[in-house]
């Protein structure tokens, strides 16, 4: 897998080289590449954005360096199977379902505006020859994508084959977030007693058909607590 960012702060992805990711790059599974976006631009100033047409506050980021640097990246023939993630609060809320989808795919380019936004026929544009998705992290704004970008990295590069070398652990967290689709149980380990607080009873009790029934019933009513809007009819 080949990913891009396209961002005028490429530093930002300097954390990649760390951790999980950091491992994924060495083991030859990932390959990324920061760009700065200014390396596409010609006037003495470097700039990339604009005011807005239409008038309003702010600055929108203006088209060209964006066309320039797909060009060099992309070319301009159309393939579908390069994906352009472009973050943004008017997104698509991001799910794990789509994270599942995105690591099963060899190219994304990750498109990080900053200002008031991206000039809207960038998106058009890349949406006429790759496969674009605007995604969301949730309902707050950010000054730019790019933290958006590395939440969005992390949960993908996370589920490439080979990646995490405890499986095990990816087929729990699917039963428990994506095929169930509750809020993961409470997890406890020793000591049993630990400042006057209890490891509880039933997961020390060996009995494997009641700590499963705990577990089901904590996910139950953590989610029913705090994500309602999870939960079928049935609970
Ligand atoms: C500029 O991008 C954002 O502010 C952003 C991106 C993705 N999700 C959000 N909730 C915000």
């Amino acid at each position: 897998m080949r990913l891009d960012y396209l961002t005028i702060f490429p530093e930002y992805f300097d954390v990649l080289e760390i951790s999980l990711l950091g491992k994924a790059i060495t083991q030859g599974l990932v390959e990324v590449h920061a760009h700065d976006l200014r390396r596409w631009t010609h006037d003495r100033h470097r700039t990339v954005d604009d005011t807005p047409c239409g008038g309003g506050a702010g600055m929108v980021m203006k088209p060209d360096p964006w066309g320039e640097a797909f060009d060099e990246l992309l070319g301009t023939a159309p393939d579908p199977s390069i994906h352009v993630v472009v973050p943004t609060p008017s997104g698509v809320p991001f799910v794990q379902a789509e994270a599942e989808d995105l690591s099963g795919v060899e190219r994304i380019v990750f498109c990080c505006g900053r200002y008031e936004g991206i000039d809207r026929r960038v998106i058009d544009y890349a949406a006429a020859r790759w496969t674009v998705h605007e995604l969301s992290l949730g309902d707050y704004v950010l000054n730019g994508g790019e933290v958006a970008a590395l939440a969005v990295t992390e949960a993908v590069v996370r589920l490439v084959p080979g990646v995490i070398g405890n499986p095990e652990s990816l087929a729990e967290e699917s039963y428990s977030m994506g095929e169930e689709g509750l809020l993961e149980y409470p997890v406890y380990t020793r000591p049993v007693s630990w400042r006057g607080l209890d490891v509880p009873d039933v997961l020390m009790s060996g009995h494997h058909g009641r700590i499963a029934r705990w577990r089901h019933d904590e996910s139950v009513a953590l989610t029913r607590l705090r994500r309602p809007d999870l939960l079928g009819p049935e609970e």
